[in-house]
């Protein structure tokens, strides 16, 4: 309601201003000149449903410029630089955690939301372990990283029998350098990748631990000659087109992909799994940044995410679950059942957010993935 309200009262003092008399002739009353109707927006590569942005720009009258991108550490860099010229930022919780310490986003007036009460009190209550109170973020979508494959190349490589319930299909050298010849891609993002690897290895996957570290880096390095491409958007489409056979990427990315391949109809078949040994699972989480110029318009923006219609049609779009619970009901069944998207208890029982790094432990991860990509 009070959104309303601050929304109304805004309008009328505007009306208010636009209606008052010339100043008297020598008077000095100067008007305020008019906030621009603009928002600029950072979010995650197909991420949103094709029509959120126009129809929020018809509805409200605010021109909006959206850009993406498809690391964390590409945010990162952008947001500690300063100055961004972004009014709404989309990194992940973890990424999120350090930035508030970091002093990069605003608190939230969550009396400017109307749609705040749609949020699962459970799913806040976790993110509020990183982000205390809610007090400077509103989540997005959450997902998995998993594995996804091409489910008749891989057979073709690997056998009928290979089980393909587990990391080992992209863990195991041996059986990665079979999967070589069709096309193996890999995220381009090292806190991604070597908590799941530690946590096939036996060690805990959120170790700050630089001997436990060095495990998952010597690993990487027995895998590294079997792997085509690191990249954290590409393999949607090198996924749908038959390019690659088998990439660690994120649950909904997967899923625009087989269902690319779907509308295709060029007999591509793609699957996403869950590992059984246990993924990582992450919250992409909305944050206005300090100096954002266009705030009352990101205020807008956050709380038509947040309205069940609109949150169910990017859900439906690009295939992630969402925290808002008011939109469940206008979510496709085929979303809802899907358990790469919605994980089954059991899976859920394997799932693990990964730890903050501190600055120590981040360098040391950039410093091992260099290597590991450039060889230097
Ligand atoms: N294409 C959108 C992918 C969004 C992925 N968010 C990644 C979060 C990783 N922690």
């Amino acid at each position: 309601m009070k959104i309303k309200m601050t929304v109304l009262a805004t309008a009328l003092l505007a009306a208010a201003c636009s209606n008052q008399s010339a100043p008297e002739a020598g008077g000095d009353a100067a008007q305020a000149p008019e906030a621009p109707k603009v928002l600029n927006v950072y979010n995650w590569s197909d991420y949103i449903a094709e029509d959120t942005i126009a129809n929020f720009e018809k509805e409200t009258g605010v021109k909006v410029t959206y850009d993406v991108f498809d690391s964390n550490e590409v945010l990162e860099a952008k947001l500690l630089a300063g100055n961004t010229g972004y009014d709404i930022v989309v990194p992940s919780l973890t990424f999120l955690s350090r930035q508030i310490q970091a002093g990069v986003f605003q608190p939230l007036d969550k009396s400017r939301f109307t749609q705040y009460g749609n949020l699962d009190s459970e799913i806040m209550a976790l993110l509020a372990k990183n982000d205390a109170d809610n007090a400077h973020s509103v989540p997005y979508l959450w997902g998995t990283t998993g594995i996804g494959y091409n489910v008749a190349k891989v057979k073709a490589a690997l056998g009928d029998d290979f089980p393909l319930d587990s990391w080992a299909m992209v863990f195991e050298p041996e059986t990665l350098a079979k999967l070589k010849g069709c096309g193996v891609a890999i995220l381009d993002t090292p806190s991604e990748i070597i908590p799941p690897v530690l946590d096939y290895l036996g060690e805990e996957p959120n170790s700050f631990d630089e001997a436990v570290i060095q495990k998952a880096v010597d690993r990487l390095a027995l895998l590294r000659p079997s792997i085509t491409y690191f990249h954290s958007s590409q393999y949607i489409n090198d996924l749908a087109n038959g390019d690659i056979c088998v990439a660690i990427g994120w649950s909904g990315d997967i899923i625009q992909a087989q269902a690319r391949a779907a509308e295709a109809d060029k007999g591509v078949e793609v699957s996403y799994i869950i590992p059984k040994e246990g993924a990582p699972m992450w919250f992409d989480m909305l944050a206005i940044p300090k100096g954002a110029k266009n705030v009352d318009n990101a205020y807008l923006f956050i709380d038509y995410l947040m309205r069940p219609d609109v949150m169910a049609g990017v859900q439906n779009y690009v295939a992630y679950a969402s925290a808002n619970q008011a939109a469940l009901p206008m979510v496709d069944q085929t979303i809802l059942d899907d358990p790469g998207i919605y994980p089954t208890p059991e899976a859920r029982q394997g799932l693990y957010t990964l730890a903050v790094l501190p600055p120590e432990v981040d360098r040391l991860f950039t410093r091992h993935w260099t290597t590991l990509k450039t060889g230097k």
